[in-house]
């Protein structure tokens, strides 16, 4: 069902997220991460296509991944301060369906 992971996607240092996308939930690997360049692996685990929003609690800004499609993966770098961010799918009716989720960053 899922994508594999390449081995060239985690990087050596730095903090790493993943986040499978299924009907209807996120899956993070991690419930926190260090703040700084987090390399944030988002993969659509599920049958329908997902996409990803992430948004910075405290200055609400909102970082945008793609829309992916079954079995698609999409690596992307967000630099996250520390505090609260807020993750979900944008697709309509995805976020009422339980697809939201909860990152904390700590301070190194
Ligand atoms: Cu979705």
């Amino acid at each position: 069902m899922l994508a594999l992971t390449p081995a060239r996607a985690r990087p050596r240092t730095g903090s790493y997220v993943q986040v499978t996308e299924v009907e209807y939930r996120l899956l993070l690997s991690e419930a926190a991460v260090g703040a700084g360049a987090v390399h944030v692996q988002q993969i659509d685990g599920g049958m329908d296509p997902h996409d990803l929003r992430i948004r910075d609690g405290s200055s609400g800004r909102v970082f945008s991944l793609p829309l992916l499609n079954p079995g698609q993966m999409h690596d992307a770098v967000v630099y996250m301060r520390p505090g609260v961010y807020h993750l979900w799918c944008s697709v309509p009716g995805h976020w009422k369906l339980g697809m939201h989720a909860i990152l904390r960053v700590a301070a190194h």
